[in-house]
C-alpha cells in the first residue's frame, strides 16, 4: 500500500477554489487527480463540482474538464471516449459526479454506459444528498437523516448503489473515503488500467449540509469505517474483498459506538435511543452480510 509520503507533489486541482472549508470532494478530487496525472478527461454533471471548480478567474482544475447537464455524464463521457478514439489520444475518461446525479437523475446513462462495458472511470463523491441546491435528500441519504426535504429524518435506507453496480458484471468497483487517502489511491491507480467499466464511490464530507464542524471532516470519515457504517471494499472481476482499513471492523466487538459518529453532525440531533438501536441493527446485518462474502465471488 502507497504511504502518504509517497503520494506525488504535483497539484492539477488548485488552492483558491470555490468549495466551503472542509469539503469533502476537493480533498478527494486532489489525491484522485494526483493517482491519475495529467492525462485524464473530466465529466462533471450539475453539482457542488462544478462550481467549485468552474467560475473564471477561479478555474480550479489543471486537466481538460468538460460540465454536463445532469444526467448526461455517462453518456457523454461514452462519447468522448470514442472522440479521444478516432483522435489517436491516449487518457483516462473519468465522470466526477455527486450522489444525487449518480443513485438517481444520472443513473439511467450510468447503468446504460455500464452495461456497454465502456472504458471509463465513474467516480461518485458521496456527499449523501443534493448538496449544492440546499441539501436535499438523495437515494445516498441515510435512514434518519436531517435534509432540506427530511426534516424529521428520512425514512428510507441508503441505496447500495456499489452492488447495483454489480448487477451489471462490470470488472470493477470499490467504495472509498477520505479519511484513508492511499486506499482510495491505490484504488484509482488500480482502476486507471483496468479495460472497461470501473466503479468507484467514496465518503465525501459536507460540512454545512451535515451541520458539521469545518475542522471535524477527516475525524467524521474515520467513525464512519470504524463504527462500520460505511465499509470499504473491492469487488474486483466478481470477487468481493473487505479492504484493510475496515476489515477490524468487521466484527462486532471492534466497532465503535454510533454515538460518537451521531454526535458530531446536526443532521442526527434528533436522534432518540430508539432510532440508534435500529440503525445498529442494518449495521449488523450489513457487516456480517459482507464478512460472509469476504473473498467470495458475488457475480
Ligand atoms: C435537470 C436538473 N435538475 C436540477 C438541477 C439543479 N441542481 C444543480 S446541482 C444539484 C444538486 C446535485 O447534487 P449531487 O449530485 O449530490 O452533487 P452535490 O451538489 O451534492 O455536490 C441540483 C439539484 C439541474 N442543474 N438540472
Ligand atoms: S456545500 Fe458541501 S459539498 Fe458543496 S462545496 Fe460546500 S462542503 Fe463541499
Ligand atoms: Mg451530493
Amino acid at each position: 500500500m502507497t504511504s502518504i509520503k509517497q503520494l506525488p507533489y504535483e497539484e492539477y486541482f488548485l488552492a483558491g477554489n470555490g468549495s466551503c472549508p472542509g469539503c469533502g470532494l476537493t480533498i478527494g478530487l486532489r489525491n484522485v487527480l494526483k493517482a491519475l496525472g495529467k492525462e485524464v478527461y473530466m465529466i462533471v454533471p450539475a453539482s457542488c463540482s462544478s462550481v467549485v471548480q468552474s467560475p473564471f478567474p477561479n478555474s480550479s482544475a489543471t486537466v481538460p474538464l468538460l460540465n454536463t447537464p445532469f444526467a448526461a455524464s455517462a453518456a457523454v463521457a461514452s462519447g468522448m471516449v470514442r472522440a479521444l478514439k478516432l483522435l489517436n489520444k491516449e487518457g483516462v475518461v473519468m465522470v466526477w459526479a455527486g450522489d444525487g446525479g449518480t443513485f438517481d437523475i444520472g443513473f439511467a446513462t450510468l447503468s446504460g454506459a455500464a452495461e456497454r462495458n465502456e472504458n471509463i472511470l465513474y467516480i461518485c463523491y458521496d456527499n449523501e444528498a443534493y448538496m449544492n441546491t440546499g441539501g436535499h435528500r438523495s437515494g445516498a441519504t441515510p435512514l434518519a437523516s436531517l435534509t432540506g426535504t427530511t426534516p424529521t429524518g428520512k425514512k428510507e435506507n441508503k441505496k447500495n448503489l456499489p452492488f447495483i453496480m454489480a448487477s451489471h458484471k462490470i470488472p470493477y468497483i470499490a467504495t472509498g473515503s477520505i479519511a484513508f487517502i492511499t486506499d482510495l489511491y491505490d484504488k484509482i491507480n488500480k482502476a486507471k488500467n483496468i479495460e472497461g467499466f470501473k466503479y468507484i464511490q467514496f465518503y465525501s464530507p459536507c460540512t454545512p449540509g451535515w451541520l458539521l464542524p469545518t475542522e471535524k471532516s477527516i475525524e467524521v470519515s474515520k467513525l464512519a469505517v470504524q463504527t462500520g457504517l460505511y465499509p470499504l471494499f473491492e469487488i474486483e472481476n466478481g470477487i468481493f474483498k473487505i479492504s484493510p482499513p475496515s476489515k477490524p471492523y468487521l466484527k462486532k466487538e471492534k466497532r465503535k459506538p454510533l454515538e460518537e459518529y451521531f454526535k458530531l453532525q446536526g443532521r442526527y440531533k434528533h436522534l432518540t435511543s430508539e432510532d440508534i438501536e435500529k440503525i445498529e441493527k442494518l449495521v449488523d446485518e450489513l457487516n456480517e452480510d459482507y464478512a460472509n462474502l469476504d473473498g467470495k465471488k458475488v457475480f
